[in-house]
C-alpha cells in the first residue's frame, strides 16, 4: 500500500476511535516520518485499546482476587526422608538426560525499559560481576556454554528484547560474538509493545512522527515467541523444556537438572521457584494456590496482595503467604503452542507513570507527576491457565539477587557482594578457607567464572583446596584454563 492510502486507512480507524490528533502533524512531515508514524500506528490494536481505555485508564479495574485463595503446595530444597531423597536422585538423572537429549532450551526476557537502573543500555549489557566486571549477558552464556560442555549437547538460548532495545542487544552480543556461543545457538524475538494513554483516555505522541509506546510486559513473551516464529524452531529442534528467566539476576542457574527432572516426572506445564520473603511486603510477587477444584497455582503481585494477606499468621505465628516469586520457570514447549493455538489472553494490569510526550501544538512535555497509563501483561498471570503446575523452594543466596536499582536494596552493589558470598559458600563448601569479617562476610573480593563451575558440587570437583588460598583483603577470580 502507498503512504496515502495508509494514510486514509489510518485515519479512518482513528477517528472510530477518537485517536485521529495522532495524524495531526501529518502536513509537517516528510515521507521518511509519514512512514514511521503510520509504522506505529498500524502496529497498535486500536479496538483492544479503546476497550482498555474504558476498563483500565479510565477509571482503575477492580482487583479481581479469588476469595478462596491459600498458601501454594512447595517440594522443599533439599529433599526431606528416604522416599522424596530417592524421588530427587531419579529426578536429576532424568534431567541430567533431557539436557544430554538436546530437549532444554534457555529464555531471557529482555525487553524491559530498566528505567530504574540509569544504566545507558541494554540491562544484558550492565557489568556485574565482582572483578572481571562481566556483564550480566555473558554470565549466562557462559552457563549455558558450562552446560554445553558438562552434558555434551548445545543449549539453545532465546533472548527477547523490545523494539526499543533490539538492535542494541543484538550489536551488544554480536560484538562480544556472542561470548564464545554459536552464532546460531542464539535466537532473538521481539515482544510487542502498547501505546502509553494519558489519564483523559488520548494515545500519546512522543514526537511529531512517533507514538510514545512501551513493551507489552513479559506476559507478551507467550505471544511473540510464537509469532516470531521461534517456538515452532524450538518443536523441530525436539526442544520440549524452556528455562525462563529475567536479565536481572546474575545468580540464576538457567539450566537446573533437578528442577527439568522434577517438572517432566510432575508432566508439568509450568514450574516455578520460590523463596521465603525478606519480609511480609518485599517487591515480589507471591505465589498462591485458590482453593476451588481443581486448585490452580497463581502469583499475585506485591502491589496487589491486600495488606490483611500479607502480614497474615498462622498459629503458631508464621507468615501464611510467604513463597515469593523470583521469575523462575520453566516452561512446556507444547503448552506455549496450545495456549497461542486457542487464542489465550493474559490480563493486562495498569501502571500510572511520567510519560514525556508532545502537546496538540507539538511542543515536547517533561511531566513532572504521572500523567499516563502503561499496559502490560505479566507472564505468571499464564499459571491458573496451566492443569499441571509445580512450586520448588530454593536458597535466596544461592539463586536470587536482582540488579534493578541505581543504590541500595536490589543495586549493583547488593549483587555484587551475593555473588561474593556465594562464591565464598562454594570453595568452604570446597575445604578453602576464607577470611571473613567481624559481621560475618567475606573479607576478600571472590569471583568464579560460570565456566569454571555453577554449582558447589561441580567446583568441588574442579579445583584442589589445598591449591587454593584467599588472602585476607585480597582479590580472588577462578576461571576455567580457556579463558585465562
Ligand atoms: C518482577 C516481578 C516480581 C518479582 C521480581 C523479581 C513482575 C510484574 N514482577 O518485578 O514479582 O518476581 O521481578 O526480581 O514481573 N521485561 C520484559 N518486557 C517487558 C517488561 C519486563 O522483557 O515488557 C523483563 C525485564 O527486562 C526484566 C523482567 O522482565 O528482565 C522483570 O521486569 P521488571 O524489572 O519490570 O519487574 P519487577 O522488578 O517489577
Amino acid at each position: 500500500m502507498d503512504l496515502l492510502s495508509r494514510y486514509h486507512h489510518a485515519l479512518a480507524t482513528l477517528r472510530e476511535h477518537r485517536q485521529d490528533h495522532l495524524l495531526a502533524f501529518w502536513p509537517d512531515l516528510d515521507d521518511a516520518g509519514r512512514a514511521r508514524l503510520l509504522d506505529d500506528i498500524e502496529r497498535i490494536d486500536f479496538e483492544q485499546v479503546a476497550k482498555l481505555i474504558d476498563s483500565h485508564v479510565l477509571r482503575e479495574p477492580p482487583l479481581s482476587l479469588p476469595s478462596d485463595i491459600a498458601p501454594p503446595d512447595i517440594l522443599p530444597n533439599e529433599p526431606a526422608g528416604a522416599k522424596q531423597k530417592q524421588q530427587y536422585a531419579a529426578a536429576r538423572a532424568r534431567g541430567e538426560q533431557l539436557i544430554r537429549a538436546g530437549k532444554v532450551a534457555c529464555l531471557t526476557v529482555a525487553g524491559g525499559q530498566g528505567t530504574r537502573l540509569g544504566f545507558d543500555g541494554p540491562k544484558g549489557a550492565l557489568p556485574i560481576s565482582p572483578i572481571r566486571n562481566k556483564p550480566l549477558f555473558q554470565l549466562f552464556a557462559e552457563q549455558i556454554r558450562n552446560a554445553g560442555n558438562l552434558y555434551g549437547a548445545g543449549v539453545p538460548w532465546l533472548i527477547m528484547t523490545s523494539p526499543t532495545n533490539d538492535y542494541a542487544t543484538k550489536a551488544f552480543l554480536e560484538a562480544n560474538k556472542f561470548f564464545g556461543l554459536c552464532r546460531e545457538q542464539v535466537v532473538f524475538f521481539t515482544q510487542g509493545v502498547m501505546p502509553a494513554i494519558s489519564v483523559d483516555g488520548r494515545v500519546l505522541l512522543e514526537s511529531k512522527d512517533r507514538v510514545a509506546v512501551s513493551p507489552d510486559g513479559h506476559g507478551g513473551t507467550l505471544r511473540a515467541i510464537y509469532r516470531s516464529g521461534a517456538l515452532e524452531r524450538l518443536q523441530q529442534a525436539g526442544v520440549t523444556v524452556l528455562s525462563y528467566f529475567q536479565v536481572d539476576n546474575p545468580l540464576i542457574h538457567p539450566v537446573d537438572p533437578l528442577f527439568i527432572g522434577l517438572h517432566d516426572q510432575a508432566r508439568s506445564q509450568i514450574s516455578s521457584k520460590t523463596i521465603p520473603k525478606a519480609g511480609p511486603v518485599e517487591k515480589v510477587g507471591n505465589f498462591c494456590k485458590s482453593a476451588g477444584l481443581p486448585p490452580r497455582l497463581m502469583v499475585i503481585e506485591y502491589s496487589d496482595l491486600p495488606e490483611k494477606l500479607a502480614y497474615a499468621t498462622d498459629a503458631t505465628g508464621r507468615r501464611l503467604f510467604d513463597a515469593g516469586s523470583i521469575a523462575i520457570h520453566l516452561f512446556d514447549v507444547d503448552f506455549i503452542a496450545t495456549l497461542n493455538r486457542g487464542g489465550f489472553a493474559l490480563p493486562f494490569h495498569r501502571a500510572v507513570k511520567k510519560v514525556p510526550h508532545i502537546d496538540a501544538a507539538g511542543k515536547p512535555v517533561q511531566p513532572d507527576k504521572p500523567n499516563a497509563v502503561k499496559l502490560e501483561t505479566f507472564v505468571f498471570d499464564s499459571l491458573p491457565l496451566a492443569e499441571r503446575t509445580l512450586l520448588l523452594a530454593t536458597r535466596r543466596d544461592e539463586e536470587f539477587a536482582p540488579a534493578k536499582n541505581a543504590s541500595g536494596a536490589d543495586s549493583v552493589a547488593t549483587a555484587r557482594a551475593a555473588m561474593i558470598a556465594r562464591a565464598a559458600r562454594w570453595l568452604e563448601a570446597a575445604g578453602v578457607a576464607i577470611p571473613r569479617q567481624a559481621d560475618g562476610t567475606p573479607d576478600a573480593t571472590i569471583e568464579i567464572s560460570p565456566l569454571l563451575a555453577d554449582s558447589a558440587e561441580q567446583l568441588g570437583g574442579a579445583i584442589l583446596a589445598s591449591d587454593v588460598r584467599v588472602p585476607p583483603g585480597g582479590l580472588l577470580y577462578l576461571g576455567a584454563a580457556t579463558e585465562l
